[in-house]
């Protein structure tokens, strides 16, 4: 059956923390979608190597940009999306949309995080937890083109800060991700999944081609990759004239405190 939005998207995303849009693609863009992301593999991994995540944002490489243009005017996406936020809300912004991609050799996975507090070295961490829950803020993307079920998350984190049993799983800061030096990829696989399991109340995402992931990027969350799965998935910003603000100022403000030393703020002590 085709997308329809109900109340249990919006009970989702404010009691979960996300909310997912079955199936609300048109097959024809989505075969558009995944044609530029190969091109956006080719290019990702030209400039970066075969271990590469992701290319952002998209809107700055050649590759053709009309897909893009389609999935950021589809009316029942651009209708889920202002009854979910606000009317004030927009997606696909060109400075920012990119694509996930999945690695060419070896599996690996990100830390556990909140993006903006675990992620963003030098980043006051007062600038994350003064807007923590304020729904201009922080609301992100995950479109998948293909199935992908790389992301795991803390359902309901996005609604507090950290509980007593994830501040001893992760005491200190930066939140290490799994060693994974000198392993193979089977037992990089089986070490990574023993890591995304080990977080209390984690659960992995399961996303099918042409569902969109509507998500507080301040849940606790990381990704998980493997070679043999492909992966083409639009990360994207839902943002607000403030959101963008935000982000260009914390990229700048980041840059220049750890240029002067500062360290990662440990939330918790
Ligand atoms: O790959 C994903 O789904 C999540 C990636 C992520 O959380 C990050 O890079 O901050
Ligand atoms: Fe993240």
């Amino acid at each position: 059956m085709s997308f329809t939005f109900s109340d249990e998207h919006i009970e989702s995303y404010h009691r979960h923390g996300y909310a997912i849009f079955r199936q609300i693609f048109p097959e024809s863009l989505l075969g558009d979608l995944r044609r530029v992301s190969d091109r956006a593999r080719e290019i990702a991994r030209e400039r970066s190597g075969g271990q590469v995540q992701r290319l952002q944002p998209v809107g700055k490489f050649d590759i053709d940009q009309q897909p893009f243009i389609d999935y950021a005017e589809l009316p029942p996406l651009n209708d889920a999306i202002h009854r979910l936020l606000t009317p004030r809300h927009y997606h696909a912004d060109s400075d920012f949309m990119g694509i996930l991609l999945e690695p060419a050799e070896l599996p690996w996975c990100t830390a556990w995080h909140r993006d903006w507090r675990d992620n963003m070295a030098g980043l006051p961490l007062s600038m994350w937890d003064e807007l923590f829950s304020d729904i201009r803020y922080f609301n992100q993307v995950n479109c998948a083109l293909y199935d992908d079920h790389s992301t795991w998350v803390v359902p309901g984190s996005h609604l507090r800060r950290d509980l007593p049993r994830e501040v001893e799983r992760f005491p200190d800061r930066p939140i290490q991700p799994p060693n994974l030096e000198g392993k193979n990829a089977e037992e990089r696989k089986r070490i990574f999944l023993a890591y995304c399991r080990s977080m209390p109340g984690g659960e992995q995402v399961i996303l099918n081609a042409g569902d969109y992931m509507l998500y507080r990027n301040t849940l606790w969350h990381l990704g998980s990759y493997v070679p043999y799965l492909r992966r083409a998935t639009l990360h994207d910003g839902v943002l607000t004239p403030e959101f963008k603000k935000f982000i260009t100022d914390a990229v700048e403000i980041s840059a220049e405190r750890r240029k002067a030393g500062h360290a990662m703020e440990n939330p918790n002590r």
